[in-house]
């Protein structure tokens, strides 16, 4: 039980439950001669088999009680007759119904095409797995984002950028020769969740992805991802042309650049006729660009989308950008460069936006950039991997992280105008869609680094197909899928993954606070952090703590980001008494003495929330410990040792933050709360240069 088989364990079920399901469940009739056919077939026999004990039966045509029927029209004649409202569906959906046939009762998963048959599979394998009843079944379901894709931040000497889960899985050496199972079992986790889409490299890219050796690489792996429905993208790093082209430019109104990217997307479809098609990270964080050539990002982005446009490629563009040059807010400068160029992009362009405005932080308000660029297609961009939330080794559920983002309401076309809508395009009635996830898969045993990272890696792919589902139930799936479908398991287990993103929250960053971690590796506490090359890398750029009070003023008569938000949005920000206290501090300066909801003076309110967070940690660990015996011993040990290590960074953090802020307030700590362990001095002086996962 080492963790490698994530949620598609297939473990035999219950004795009393294989017997109710059997029934409906004898007989397999599935297609086989698309290379997608015979990997859902090779599924259903495998999971059946698993879970049921004995596979079913394969027949060419139904023809005994409880078959199940597998395909789409065209592949399933017998489907044909059935009156299927397929309609609607699209290309990747399905739908799962129990029908008579011949008077004896069946099941069907179709779909229009192959990959929704494979997706229909999963999900009639996650009913059995979730113990969900088999009779009278009536399902629809189709993605509501089209572009489902996860970001690999992986460099070619497989080291992975913010990875915490061991080397890139790609084995960029022995490719394309040897072709790791492994990669096949990527493919499988992923279309178990609907992910189509996978950028192979970092978007801190080198340009050698580009080059033939590594194009023939790059099909290979392709070719593995094909039949799961899976298409590769990758990183564009701008100045290839320079870098392995031999030009001395990149500027992108050259003809003779335009003409060499056209050529190389010639190249690399004539390899993988479904390449995706690009992601780039351009002008920021030291990274090439249009700007560096006098010219725009919807110039640089549209050369690129021409180039692939005849292919039915994308560019996926990224607005995390911020420039060299000294900052104004940084919270202001991807709306202040992006908004401006709202309708100037080709349609096979998405912008890519972090859910918020600075970098991925524990927690952060919905970037203003959605809502506000109504012509363009903005693609959301969650971190799956955990860079300020722990590594691998905190128990930190992304999900209702994730749906607090995307059901956040912007206003930008009227009450309602949430996240959700901007991204699936239904607000602006765009063609494309998309989410990605920069992913936590890397070599080790169990993929994420950690057992409960695989749900990161999970809810990021279920949020992705359908970003109305609520966290919770697909947190109760996945532990039932992962763990146990025992309720005295999956009640307590579900509640400590609720509760945990509040909890890392609080002992990280409370009230609104944030970029308080250490400088460079992001590892552990650092809100002395300060000096270096650019102000907005430090941490007293974020807090601004003084004498008086502590936050950042993004109000009217501050830096004036909260403008950037639709008018009812920007006045509750604006309000000090209105703004949710979860964002206090992110838009506000307050007084030290100044009074929160729960009648605490904030300095006694951020103490409170650091040791809440431990204490909710404590919680973890006890509840844990409870569970022994409805968990195999090896991923309970290994469980019950990371939770150990979350507490005691969690107290790394109380202890740090509290004796750091407290040279400000000098306000004695609260009655009963226990002062820091050691003196400030001692959490300075801590030093980590080999910490994982820092930019190389
Ligand atoms: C930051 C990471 C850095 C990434 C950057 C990005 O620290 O390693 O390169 O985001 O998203 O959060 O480009």
């Amino acid at each position: 039980e080492d963790g490698y088989e994530l949620w598609l364990r297939y473990r035999p079920l219950e004795a009393g439950q294989q017997l109710r399901y059997r029934p409906h469940l004898a007989q397999l009739v599935a297609p086989a001669s698309t290379p997608t056919q015979r990997v859902a077939r090779e599924e259903l026999l495998r999971g059946l088999g698993g879970l049921l004990g004995q596979a079913p039966a394969v027949a060419d045509a139904p023809s005994a009680a409880g078959a199940v029927l597998v395909g789409t029209p065209a592949s399933l004649p017998a489907l044909a007759g059935l009156g299927l409202d397929l309609e609607g569906l699209g290309d990747e959906g399905y739908l799962i119904r129990s029908v008579e046939l011949d008077g004896r009762p069946a099941t069907v998963v179709a779909a229009n095409s192959d990959v929704g048959a494979l997706y229909g599979s999963f999900h009639l394998l996650r009913l059995l797995q979730t113990r969900q009843p088999l009779d009278a079944l009536d399902l629809r379901q189709a993605p509501k984002v089209k572009l489902r894709v996860l970001n690999h931040w992986d460099d070619l000497d497989r080291y992975v950028e913010r990875g915490y889960s061991g080397q890139s899985i790609w084995n960029w050496h022995l490719l394309p020769d040897w072709l790791d199972p492994r990669y096949t079992d990527y493919a499988r986790a992923n279309a178990s969740i609907g992910i189509n889409g996978a950028v192979l490299n970092n978007v801190n890219a080198n340009a050698q992805i580009l080059t033939p050796m590594y194009l023939a690489k790059v099909a290979a792996l392709a070719g593995v991802l094909r039949p799961y429905g899976i298409r590769v993208y990758l990183s564009a790093r701008f100045s290839a042309p320079m870098e392995i082209g031999g030009m001395d430019t990149a500027d992108p109104l050259d003809p003779a650049v335009q003409r060499w990217w056209k050529d190389k997307a010639a190249e690399i479809y004539a390899r993988i006729p479904d390449f995706g098609g690009f992601l780039v990270k351009a002008n920021s964080e030291g990274q090439p660009g249009p700007q560096d050539f006098g010219r725009t990002h919807a110039d640089g982005a549209n050369m690129l989308a021409e180039v692939l446009a005849p292919h039915g490629g994308v560019v996926m563009w990224r607005a995390f950008v911020y420039s060299h040059e000294e900052p104004d807010d940084r919270h202001k400068q991807a709306y202040t460069e992006f908004v401006p160029l709202d309708g100037s992009f080709r349609d096979n362009v998405l912008v890519q936006v972090k859910n918020g405005a600075i970098d991925f932080q524990p927690r952060e308000p919905f970037h203003p950039l959605f809502g506000a660029m109504p012509k363009t297609p903005l693609m959301m961009e969650f971190q799956i991997t955990k860079e300020y939330l722990g590594f691998a080794t905190h128990l930190v559920y992304l999900g209702p992280m994730y749906e607090e983002v995307l059901r956040a309401d912007t206003h930008a076309a009227g009450p309602g105008s949430t996240v959700a809508k901007v991204v699936d395009g239904s607000l602006d009635g765009h063609a494309i869609s998309g989410i990605a996830g920069v992913a936590n898969i890397g070599t080790d045993r169990n993929w994420s680094g950690s057992h409960f990272d695989q749900a990161n890696w999970y809810v990021f792919g279920r949020l992705a197909w359908d970003p109305y589902l609520d966290s919770r139930t697909v947190a109760e799936e996945w532990v039932r899928m992962t763990f146990s479908a025992d309720p005295a398991f999956v009640e307590p287990v579900v509640a400590m993954m609720m509760g945990s993103h509040q909890a890392a929250v609080d002992y990280m960053t409370p009230l609104g606070l944030h970029h308080l971690m250490g400088r460079g590796h992001h590892y552990g506490p650092g809100p002395w952090v300060e000096g270096g090359p650019r102000a907005d890398w430090t941490s007293v750029y974020y807090h601004r703590a003084t004498r008086e009070g502590i936050g950042f003023d993004r109000t009217t008569s501050g830096s004036d980001a909260v403008s950037q938000y639709a008018p009812p949005v920007a006045e509750v920000f604006n309000d000090p008494e209105r703004v949710p206290e979860d964002f206090l501090l992110w838009f506000h300066h307050r007084p030290w003495t100044s009074r929160v909801s729960s009648g605490r003076s904030l300095w006694d309110e951020l103490v409170h929330r650091y040791s809440r967070g431990v204490a909710q940690v404590e919680w973890m660990q006890r509840t844990w410990d409870g569970l022994r015996g409805h968990v195999d011993a090896e991923r309970h040990h290994q469980i019950e040792r990371f939770l150990a290590i979350q507490r005691k960074e969690a107290q790394w953090w109380r202890d740090a933050s509290i004796a750091y802020f407290q040279t400000f307030s000098r306000l004695p700590l609260p009655e009963g709360e226990a002062p820091p362990e050691h003196p400030l001095e001692y959490y300075k002086a801590l030093e980590f240069p080999h910490a994982p996962g820092d930019t190389q």
